[in-house]
């Protein structure tokens, strides 16, 4: 299957836009990945990780708005499966290319190659990521970048040039080490990150103690951003990380935050920027400081008591008496209060849709899912569970039970629409927390609007309440609200906003809070929605919606091989 590299330029359509037709071309990007496990020092300490063509993270793949985007990925990691999700692009039209391993498709088997092809149809910031078992905190990720096509303009001034920016967090025991402690009895915690990386580079502070480490290893140089004084620059964030919420900042300079999502962004200027696994943003600044000295990229942990040191990169100026890699002559910024949510919540409340680029809601749905996310056990393990039912992924993909109609495949019976919202108390440790788990599925109606409120609540520890961030497969949802305390179905509806939601594939659910979001159930094909932290969705932490599985087209072979699609059914 020898692809050819590079890119291929085809005229597609003529496009009438105010009355001027335009010649539109759109581009076929290929890409050829070797998946393997190499020893790395992303932050200075040695361990295997799982990379792409010998790197973590990958290569950032840039396209603009309407190419497709070919990646044969060729799995050579000889014990492992692997499953490449394509975070933030809706897979209209090609589902089976989502890469969510027991949803969309059977694992990649060691010594198998398997193509994906889709559109990026939408400018913005994505990323990708391993979607199967744990394995993307192995190192298996790396960023998306869609441009808008040339000469089109962006709702806000021209900027001289991006710089992407991946944050990461870092662990040195292996994913498997990390897979069996959670479902060991007492659990085995993952436990704080031992680094934070800014495009795959960290530094573990304690290296003296560790016989693996190489403080002098290039793979732990902190990544430096080059700008000009006095230009404006669009940093391009995402956060791939497994466990932590993160606090960005760039020392010295303010942000002015564009995007989120793939989606533009009512402008708001911040210090630093709050960020939570699986969301991207763009922020423009101005390099108008002294030249003469270089500033921190500072990322902290918030959300969670922090036990990991601030991970760190170099911004420097061109001209500046400062050398490039110099270390700038303060400690870098700690970020805000770990545990001042309040903070976090204004900036979720804070971005809404750009005036010019407002996508309105539906006025109302046909369908209102109500979720309680609750912590739970099981036989003594530690689950998590949406309306008492923890999630299991299926040994046969859901997409090609059900368009192929395969029996047994998965349960059955819905899991429940909600909770008893009324009696049960999230602020107190649940007295009963045993649970039980189901594969089932949530059947939407093709092209129905569909409400889903995610309320938070305590955890099995006595005051406490984490963030999750939950990401969609396959749409962009609109962001209708955010809530502290219980949801009450009779009163905060009304308080939706319905007049410049942002739209998101991924947002935060805060302590003790409630998030509502909306969207319309009209990309056919079988769609994972879970928390975003890894351990988190392992534990049981998601659902699966179907929408229209009748009008996907032919699936591609490749996909199966697995459960009961074994053998060609
Ligand atoms: C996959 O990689 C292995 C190891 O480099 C190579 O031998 C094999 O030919 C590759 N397979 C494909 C389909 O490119
Ligand atoms: C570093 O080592 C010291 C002493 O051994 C220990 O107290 C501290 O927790 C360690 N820090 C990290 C980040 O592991
Ligand atoms: C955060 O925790 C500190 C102690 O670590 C406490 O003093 C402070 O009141 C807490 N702040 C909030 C907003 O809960
Ligand atoms: C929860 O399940 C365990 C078995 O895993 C059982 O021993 C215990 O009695 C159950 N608790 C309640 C309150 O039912
Ligand atoms: C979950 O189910 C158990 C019974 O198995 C029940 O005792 C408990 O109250 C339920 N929890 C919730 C949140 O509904
Ligand atoms: C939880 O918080 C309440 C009030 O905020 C307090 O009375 C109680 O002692 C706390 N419990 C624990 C275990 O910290
Ligand atoms: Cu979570």
């Amino acid at each position: 299957m020898a692809a050819p590299l590079g890119a291929e330029r085809a005229l597609l359509c003529c496009l009438f836009l105010g009355g001027l037709c335009t010649l539109a071309s759109a581009a076929t990007r290929y890409h050829k990945w070797e998946i393997s496990y190499q020893f790395t020092s992303q932050d200075c300490v040695r361990k295997l990780a799982v990379t792409i063509n010998g790197k973590t993270p990958g290569p950032t793949i840039r396209a603009v708005r309407g190419d497709t985007i070919v990646v044969a990925v060729n799995n050579t990691l000889m014990t492992e499966n692997v499953a490449i999700h394509w975070h933030g692009i809706r897979q209209i039209g090609t589902p089976w290319a989502d890469g969510t391993e027991g949803v969309t498709q059977c694992p990649i088997l060691p010594g198998d190659t398997f193509t994906y092809k889709f559109v990026v149809d939408r400018p913005g910031t994505y990323m990708y990521h391993a979607h199967y078992g744990m394995q993307r905190s192995a190192g298996l990720n790396g960023m998306i970048v869609v441009e808008v096509p040339p000469g089109q303009p962006e709702p806000f001034g021209a900027y001289e040039r991006d710089h992407t920016v991946l944050l990461n967090d870092w662990w040195h025991k292996s994913t498997y080490e990390q897979a069996a402690g959670l479902a060991s009895v007492p659990i085995v915690w993952v436990g704080e990150p031992q680094s934070l990386l800014i495009n795959g580079r960290g530094r573990f502070v304690n290296c003296s103690s560790e016989a693996s480490c190489n403080v002098a290893h290039p793979d732990c140089s902190p990544a430096v951003f080059p700008v000009v004084p006095g230009k404006t620059y669009r940093f391009r964030i995402a956060s791939v990380t497994s466990l932590s919420a993160l606090n960005f900042e760039i020392e010295g300079h303010e942000m002015t935050v564009v995007e989120a999502d793939g989606h533009y962004v009512k402008p708001f200027v911040v210090k630093n920027l709050n960020i939570y696994s699986g969301e991207t943003y763009s922020v423009l600044i101005t390099a108008n400081q002294d030249p003469n000295r270089n500033y921190w990229l500072a990322s902290n942990v918030v959300s969670r008591p922090p036990g990991t040191p601030t991970g760190t990169a170099v911004l420097s100026y061109y001209g500046g008496r400062s050398s490039p890699r110099a270390r700038p002559p303060t400690s870098p910024p700690a970020g805000p209060a770990w545990n001042d949510t309040a903070y976090r919540f204004r900036q979720s409340v804070d971005t809404v849709a750009h005036p010019a680029h407002v996508v309105a809601p539906p006025a109302r749905s046909d369908r209102s899912i109500l979720l309680l996310n609750t912590q739970n056990m099981i036989d003594g393990k530690i689950k998590w569970a949406l309306n008492n039912v923890s999630f299991t992924l299926p040994h046969t993909p859901y997409l090609v039970a059900m368009k192929r109609g395969l029996l047994g495949a998965y349960d059955e019976r819905p899991p429940p629409e909600t909770y008893d919202h009324a009696g049960y108390d999230i602020f107190n440790v649940q007295k009963n927390p045993n649970t039980t788990t189901s594969n089932g599925l949530y059947r939407l109606q093709f092209s129905s609007v569909v409400d889903v409120v995610l309320q938070n609540s305590n955890m099995l520890r006595a005051n406490s309440s984490e963030t999750h961030p939950w990401h969609l497969h396959g749409h962009d949802f609109w962001v209708l609200g955010y809530g502290f305390g219980r949801f009450d179905p009779a009163v905060h509806p009304a308080t939706y906003n319905l007049k410049n939601p942002i739209m998101k594939n991924t947002v935060a659910v805060h302590p003790f809070g409630w998030t509502a979001l909306r969207f319309r159930a009209d990309n056919p094909g079988v769609w994972a929605f879970h928390c975003h932290i890894e351990a988190h969705f392992f534990m049981g932490m998601g659902v699966v919606f179907e929408e229209g599985v009748e009008r996907v087209g032919e699936l591609p072979p490749e996909i199966m091989g697995c459960g009961k699609t074994r053998g060609g059914h």
